[in-house]
């Protein structure tokens, strides 16, 4: 299985390597707004992705993602999150993790605070609906629909992906992280949305 070994020498390449890798859209959108062409339907979609590598949780005020158990989330092992808001006005996200352990089930969600030293500094989940009963584990609020829930299993190689689709958009600057739990979500009523301790978070500036 391979490892990025992570130590303080490569410190400051996995801070240049982590952030925005790409930001398409706007400005081209604008141009041809600008020009009084027809919108074009082929007008780029925006689009963000995030890749890096989980770092230990002392590197948690810069790092872009932490571990918070080094045993199920190694130091080094590899995320990358994909944001695209489509043309119907629907959100689309992607999840992908590398060098994890072999067939193994992890809970992921977005929430809606930053990573921190702690576990619970990324807040509750990113809900489009707030339920008015905090914290929520109504299945009517803790729901797919109304939630980023990007659940993944490792295949025999450490690797996962899961795709999330939901037709909202995020509110502006209201979610800020994935995070990485230990069990698959749950759905019903009483537990719906938990899924055991938090394991690894990454900070994602979704749009
Ligand atoms: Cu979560």
């Amino acid at each position: 299985m391979p490892r990025h070994k992570y130590n303080a020498l490569n410190k400051g390449v996995l801070i240049a390597a982590a952030g925005i890798l790409a930001v398409a859209a706007g400005a081209s959108v604008m141009t041809i707004a600008g020009a009084a062409e027809p919108q074009s339907t082929n007008a780029p979609i925006p689009k963000m992705v995030i890749g890096t590598v989980f770092a230990p949780v002392d590197a948690a005020p810069w790092a872009q993602a932490v571990t918070y158990n080094t045993q199920q989330v190694p130091v080094g092992s590899r995320v990358q999150v994909k944001e695209e808001l489509r043309r119907s006005g629907g959100t689309r996200i992607e999840l992908r993790l590398r060098d994890l352990g072999a067939d193994r089930v992890y809970g992921a969600h977005v929430h809606t605070k930053p990573c921190g030293k702690l576990p619970t500094d990324a807040g509750p989940h990113y809900q489009n609906l707030l339920d008015p009963t905090q914290p929520s584990v109504d299945p009517a609020f803790a729901n797919p629909d109304n939630k980023v829930w990007l659940d993944l299993t490792t295949n025999k190689d450490g690797s996962a992906r899961s795709i999330a689709t939901v037709d909202w958009r995020f509110r502006e600057g209201g979610a800020r992280s994935v995070v990485l739990h230990e069990m698959a979500t749950a759905t019903h009523a009483g537990h719906a949305g938990t899924a055991g301790a938090r394991l690894a978070c990454v900070n994602v500036p979704f749009m």
